[in-house]
């Protein structure tokens, strides 16, 4: 019966899906300077980097409720090793950036774990007790302790957020799904520096019946967290 006060449904694509707040996690990827701001490792690739300031306050929102609700939440980082040994030579080599992984920037070393524009952003700043999981890869699971993480929460469903939703919204998706968790993407708490590949990106997740997982936002996460605080008060 007390397991069932932690329950509600969310408005998803491509269907509703029941929720309990007790094995769900927040997940909130790369909200870090070196994407959203100018000067870091979003902008050396080219990216107008406004493109990302959208999804800040519906992630606020949805955050403020996941810390009144108790939900465990999972910040990422996307960043590497000051001596770059966790860094891939075809990662580092890719492209024509105007700065290089490991190059210093005006935020410090571009996407070098400990610099300033590694960090995430001040809106969303982790505070104790959330786990901040430092990522090398575009995927959350891949080389981290994440999986491990949320297994001994006895976590089965994903609310993921962040940036970019096409690039590590979409592989941790894509990770997450293989490994078994059902994955609820937040489309407004996701943003990338094309909106045409945000757009496809949600797409991709929720199409043949949610083959990645679900697509809802961060008004459905409230209101479900919203009825749940009335569930919970009628019941005493
Ligand atoms: N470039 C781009 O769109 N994204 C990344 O490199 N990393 C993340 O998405 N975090």
């Amino acid at each position: 019966m007390e397991d069932s006060l932690h329950i509600a449904t969310l408005t998803a694509e491509p269907g509703p899906i029941d929720v309990d707040w007790a094995t769900t996690a927040l997940l909130i990827i790369d909200m870090q300077r070196d994407f959203m701001e100018p000067g870091g490792f979003g902008e050396t690739l080219g990216n107008d980097v406004s493109q990302l300031a959208r999804a800040v306050a519906p992630i606020a929102a949805v955050l403020k409720a996941a810390r009144e609700t108790g939900m465990m939440v999972v910040h990422t980082r996307e960043g590497h090793l000051p001596d770059l040994s966790d860094a891939p030579k075809a990662k580092v080599e890719r492209g024509a950036p105007s700065l290089r992984i490991g190059d210093p920037g005006p935020m410090g070393r571009i996407l070098i774990r400990g610099e300033a524009g590694h960090d995430i952003i001040p809106a969303l700043y982790p505070v104790e007790g959330e786990i901040v999981i430092d990522k090398p890869g575009k995927g959350a699971f891949y080389a981290t302790t994440l999986g491990a993480d949320l297994k001994m929460r006895g976590i089965d469903t994903l609310l993921v957020c962040g940036v970019t939703t096409e690039v590590c919204v979409n592989t941790t998706v894509r990770e997450g799904n293989d490994r078994g968790y059902r994955c609820i993407v937040l489309a407004d708490g996701c943003a990338s520096y094309f909106p045409e590949f945000h757009e496809m990106g949600l797409k991709m997740i929720k199409a043949q019946g949610g083959i990645f997982g679900w697509v809802s936002n961060s008004a459905a996460v409230l209101e479900a967290v919203s009825k749940q605080d009335v569930l919970e008060t009628s019941s005493i």
